[in-house]
């Protein structure tokens, strides 16, 4: 099955079927969002088993990222509809300070912008210091930090330490995410929001832009 040749394509790091097989499926009548679970998400998660079991080591987890970057290419302008309203909220997102992952972010941040929002993304390993220039430039509903080490979450608490100690906490609403990020540690650290999946932050980042904008007015 074509969504199963993405997945294998994924784990193999064979970028020329991942992108073939991705055409094909689309092709096919299968939904980009169809693609992404079915085809890449599931092949991330074999990924993800297989390097920790260490069955897989970083060259070939970079490779697997890299197929999963030109599958995004095909999918990308399919995701991101014509939906662009750029008065629907703007998020600032970034992977946290002295962590490099940024394959979830990038998904949330095409995911997001796909649903209408601004997204300004700031890349991987942003101390708070640049959460704080972002939210002072752009004035964003809702700031989003990614991390997956246990060594790089508590990187977002200070991120919002930082935003207190500048005045910007109640003007912002937060959400984080990540492989180690769930909602007690978002309870536990006093974050807005837990987002499982990019599916779940397009309507976390709704609810909170809502929220944002109530408070405001
Ligand atoms: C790919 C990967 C890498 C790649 C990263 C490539 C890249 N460009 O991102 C490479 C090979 C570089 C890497 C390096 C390392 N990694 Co790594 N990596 C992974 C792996 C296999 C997959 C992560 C991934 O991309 N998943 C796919 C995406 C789509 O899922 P996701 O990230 O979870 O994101 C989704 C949700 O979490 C959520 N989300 C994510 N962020 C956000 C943010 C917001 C705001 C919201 C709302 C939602 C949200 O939505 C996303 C989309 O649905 C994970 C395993 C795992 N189970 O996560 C290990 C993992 C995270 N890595 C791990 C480790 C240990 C490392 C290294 C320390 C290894 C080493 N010895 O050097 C280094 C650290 C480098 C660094 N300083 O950051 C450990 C962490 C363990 C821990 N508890 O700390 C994991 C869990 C593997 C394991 N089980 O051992 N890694």
């Amino acid at each position: 099955m074509t969504l199963q040749k993405i997945a294998d394509a994924m784990v193999e790091g064979d970028v020329e079927t991942g992108k073939e097989m991705a055409q094909k499926a689309l092709d096919e009548g299968h939904s980009p969002n169809q693609v992404l679970d079915d085809g890449v998400l599931a092949g991330m998660e074999v990924v993800g088993e297989r390097f920790k079991n260490y069955e897989m080591y970083i060259p070939e987890v970079l490779s697997s990222a890299k197929v999963m970057h030109e599958v995004m290419e095909i999918l990308r302008p399919k995701l991101v509809s014509g939906e662009q309203a750029s008065n629907k909220g703007t998020v600032v997102l970034g992977t946290v300070e002295g962590d490099m992952h940024d394959i979830g972010k990038n998904l949330v941040g095409l995911m997001l912008e796909g649903a209408g929002f601004k997204v300004i993304d700031i890349g991987i390993d942003q101390p708070a210091k640049n959460f704080i220039e972002a939210v002072k430039k752009e004035n964003p509903e809702v700031v989003g930090m990614s991390a997956l080490l246990t060594t790089t979450a508590p990187k977002i608490k200070e991120v919002l330490d930082a935003l207190e100690a500048e005045g910007l906490r109640d003007k912002v609403k937060t959400m984080a995410g990540g492989a180690v990020i769930d909602q007690a540690f978002v309870d536990e650290n006093g974050v807005d929001a837990y987002g499982p999946s990019a599916t779940a932050a397009m309507e976390i980042t709704q609810q909170l832009v809502d929220e944002v904008r109530k408070n405001a007015s």
